[in-house]
Formats: C-alpha cells, sequence, structure tokens
C-alpha cells in the first residue's frame, strides 16, 4: 500500500500517520502526551522513541544500508522465527527472515482517553520446523514503549522457537553504562565458545560483549550514561536476556556502523534463545513482550 493508502485506511488524525521514509518504504509515526515513536513497515522495525521530556532513547546507526536487502542497523529489529544464524542451513539469513520484508499493517488504534496509541503488523513464514508460522509485532506508545510478538503456528508438529525483539539503547558513552538486574544469572558467552559463567554485580564494558543472560525473567535497567535510567521489562514473557556491544573491530566488521558508533549504543535484547527457545504446539499461541520505561537517576 502506498502512504496515502495506508493514511486513508489507518491514520489516527493526531497520534498516528505514515509518512515516506529514507530508510525504504512507509513509516509510522505515533505521538501521544507520553513521547513519540516511529515504526517502519520494513522489518516491523521501530527505529526510534522519544519519551516525553527525554532524548531520543534509541540508537539508529546513520549509516545504516537503504537498500531493501539489508536489515536496518538500531532500533528494535524482530529476531524471527530464529535467532543469530540458523542451526543447520548456511547461508541463511542472521536473525531470521522478517527483518527485510515489508510487513502488513493489521490494525491501528486509540486509547479512549488519548493516552496511547498503538499499531499492529504482521507477517508469516516457516518455523525450523517446517511449521506455517503467522507472526504479529503491535507497538503501544503511553508513557512507556511496549513491543508485543505474537506467533502462531498453524502446522501439525511443534516448533522449537527462538526469538528476540533486539532493542539498540543510545548512551552517552559505552564506558559509562551500567547494566543491572543481571547479577547472579549465568550467561552463554559467545565470544568464549558459549562458555556458561556467572555475573557477578552489574555489567559494565571496556571491550566487545555478547552475551546471552539465561533465566533471566526479571527487568534489566539500563544506566545509560545521560542521567537516564531504562527499565527492560518483559512482563516475564522472557527468559532470555542478550546483552551485546560490537566494540572496535567488530564494528568496522559490520559495514553499517560510524567507525565509533559502538561507544553510543548497547544492545540488551528480550527474548528465548538459546535453551530458553520456546516449543510452540500445533495451534499454539507464544507472545514475547519488551516494555520499556524511563526515568531520571
Ligand atoms: O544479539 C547479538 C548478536 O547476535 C551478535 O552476535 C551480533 O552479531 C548482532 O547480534 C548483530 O547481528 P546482525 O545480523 O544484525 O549484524
Amino acid at each position: 500500500m502506498t502512504v496515502d493508502e495506508l493514511n486513508d485506511c489507518f491514520a489516527l488524525p493526531g497520534f498516528l500517520s505514515f509518512v515516506e521514509s529514507p530508510l525504504g518504504g512507509p513509516v509510522a509515526r505515533l505521538a501521544t502526551a507520553g513521547g513519540m515513536a516511529e515504526v517502519a513497515l520494513k522489518g516491523a522495525h521501530v527505529l526510534a522513541w522519544q519519551p516525553a521530556d527525554f532524548g531520543p532513547a534509541l540508537y539508529l546507526s546513520p549509516a545504516t544500508r537503504l537498500d531493501d536487502s539489508h536489515p536496518i542497523r538500531g532500533g528494535v529489529p524482530v529476531c524471527w522465527p530464529w535467532f543469530a544464524t540458523h542451526p543447520t542451513a548456511a547461508g541463511a539469513p542472521n536473525h531470521g527472515t522478517v527483518r527485510t520484508r515489508p510487513w502488513r499493517v493489521a490494525r491501528t488504534q486509540l486509547a479512549p482517553d488519548g493516552g496511547s496509541a498503538a499499531i499492529t503488523l504482521s507477517s508469516d513464514g516457516t518455523g525450523l520446523a517446517g511449521n506455517p508460522l503467522t507472526v504479529s509485532l503491535t507497538v503501544t506508545l503511553s508513557k512507556r514503549l511496549m513491543m508485543t510478538l505474537e506467533t502462531q503456528n498453524h502446522g501439525a508438529t511443534p516448533e522449537t522457537l527462538p526469538q528476540a525483539l533486539h532493542t539498540y539503547f543510545s548512551v552517552s558513552d559505552i564506558s559509562n553504562v551500567r547494566i543491572e538486574g543481571l547479577e547472579g544469572h549465568d550467561y552463554l558467552d559467545k565470544l568464549d565458545n558459549y562458555a556458561r559463567k556467572p555475573q557477578a554485580g552489574a555489567i559494565t564494558f571496556d571491550r566487545e560483549v555478547d552475551r546471552i543472560y539465561l533465566g533471566a525473567a526479571t527487568p534489566a535497567i539500563v544506566d545509560d550514561g545521560f542521567r537516564r535510567r531504562i527499565t527492560v521489562d518483559s512482563l516475564a514473557t522472557s527468559r532470555s536476556t542478550v546483552v551485546w556491544n560490537p566494540w572496535i573491530e567488530k564494528t568496522l566488521r559490520l559495514g553499517d556502523m560510524p567507525a565509533g558508533g559502538y561507544r553510543s549504543m548497547v544492545c540488551v535484547e528480550t527474548g528465548n534463545v538459546a535453551d530458553d527457545a520456546v516449543v510452540l504446539l500445533p495451534g499454539g499461541t507464544a507472545r514475547l513482550t519488551a516494555s520499556l520505561s524511563i526515568a531520571r537517576g
């Protein structure tokens, strides 16, 4: 659908409209008393969240590739129906199939008091066990930003579904960042052949970090060095939290972030991945929520 058609069918005047974006394809722009957010139809990708009285809370790379075949670098990529590399198919895209696809707008919704505006986008795919799956992402903007990914298994066999909302936060400088709430949990260290290690204290950064915290259903808090504390709460839908900063060499290898871009971002990802992947029975539905809220601190 064109931007004009989308506005005719789904705009919520004063709260939600569609615009053409240089990132390719239409973007939904949401605005409430709680702030503003932008969601690209490509990948159902949240590009921006700016809570009222705060600056931008998400990192979006100024060097992201603009063509349709590459995912957007930054914001909130949807990793579905697998996370990271495909377990068997060499050459399958990293983090699943839907990041580069245009999703359909299913509906938009305004709370009666105008306190929140929401958009639901939908897509589909084939799970790792070969079953047909449908997926939707609902992004609700109020004082907080809430993203809910819902998957249904339309096939005849169970599906193991590793998935994540891969949120990139904007930080003042990575050396000032602390992530709290994961102390006491074990993580798989991707940079040490997935060795399982315990987390003692808050997470700080002085090198590349790529970790899957397991059994970590509690909220994580990002102290972003801007005197802001962002709470990432899955409302008990997620068991894994992934923490990633590419540091110097990996940033250069990525090719879609400025050389110093790693200093301005950290990923704290809400998911069910590795040993925490959920098993989705035939006819079943799986939900994954990331609810972001911000406070001075
Ligand atoms: O979630 C962390 C991670 O899996 C890293 O290993 C890293 O490579 C990253 O995601 C980004 O993946 P992408 O496919 O977007 O380059």
